[in-house]
């Protein structure tokens, strides 16, 4: 309903339609609320002459009214959202195949753990944990040699359901996907699981809003916005020729590209910045909080296992 950034979760639509739900409750009744002190306000004013009538001691009906309006309300949303709660938030709902996948925060990154081949997560020990073994990993333990450790890197499939067990090593962080509709405290010494599924990869969504929401720039304004630090890395000519230099995969347009792909003749071209799904902290966990991001990659399935098998230790 165009709450947030885009949706690419299986729940995500429920939430969204519940925060509308409430939204337009709370909304409402805000409106109401202040509309009736601004006509009070003015109604009975110093100096209107206005005086309230009769008793004001109390009127049992109207009290009653606005006590049941109210808690019905409250009901309504509270058992409304129950099974979208159940769905999202109950261990035993999580999908038995979901792939699992650890997260430990730490000030300021996220440590993320897979199980690797042997589908087994190698047992860990606290006083283990430096800083090339984020996790604690103990060396004796066989089935922890194979697990596959990324720093703030997140890879999931397409279409399979995930699950994220999300713990703290130091203060009390929160792990967000801003576009999966989930948020959940890391707090240290406690092992929380989420889950999800998400519905369409990284390429996919930037493929769609390539399509949908960049307009032509002149290389005039392109020059002068990645001057002042626009990160592009592709871009597409409208009109003039220069194909050759635009069209390059991978490239990251910088002011000397630029010079260059207006000395070829563009005059107009569609640049696209670098795109990708966001992890957030959120919770103000330190003075490099705002920095605490991480990525969430999502993958066809042959790429996510392509991706595993690229981080594998080695
Ligand atoms: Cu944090």
């Amino acid at each position: 309903l165009g709450f947030g950034p885009e949706n690419i979760s299986t729940y995500g639509g429920a939430i969204d339609s519940m925060y509308f739900v409430i939204l337009a409750l709370t909304g409402i009744t805000f409106i109401g609320v202040e509309l009736a002190l601004v006509v009070f306000m003015i109604q009975y004013r110093q100096g209107s002459g206005a005086r309230v009538r009769g008793d004001v001691e109390g009127n049992n009906k109207l009290e009653l009214l606005w006590t049941a309006i109210p808690a019905g309300l409250m009901a309504l949303v509270a058992f409304g959202g129950q099974s979208l709660w159940a769905t999202i938030r109950d261990p035993n709902a999580i999908p038995d195949d979901a792939v699992p996948i650890e997260v430990s925060a730490r000030q300021f990154a996220w440590d993320i753990r897979y199980t690797g081949p042997d589908g087994k997560f190698g047992k860990t020990k606290t006083k283990l944990i430096t800083e090339e073994n984020p996790f604690g990993l103990d060396p004796e333990d066989a089935a922890g040699k194979d697990d596959i450790i990324s720093d703030s890197i997140m890879c999931v499939p397409v279409g399979r359901a995930v699950k994220v067990s999300i713990t703290s090593k130091d203060v009390i962080h929160s792990f967000f996907l801003p576009n999966v509709r989930i948020k959940q405290d890391a707090v240290p010494g406690m092992t929380v699981d989420i889950w999800f599924q998400v519905t369409k990869t990284t390429n996919q969504a930037l493929e769609e809003w390539k399509k949908a929401k960049t307009a032509a720039k002149s290389i005039e304004q392109v020059t002068r916005e990645v001057a002042m630090g626009l990160l592009v890395t592709s871009a597409e000519a409208i009109s003039g020729k220069g194909e050759e230099i635009v069209g390059a995969d991978s490239l990251i347009i910088d002011v000397e590209t630029c010079q260059k792909i207006k000395a070829a003749g563009v005059k107009q071209l569609k640049v696209y910045p670098d795109f990708d799904f966001q992890i957030v902290c959120a919770e103000l966990c330190g003075n490099a909080h705002f920095k605490m991001k991480g990525t969430l990659k999502v993958e066809t399935l042959a790429d996510f296992e392509q991706w595993l098998k690229d981080n594998a230790p080695s």
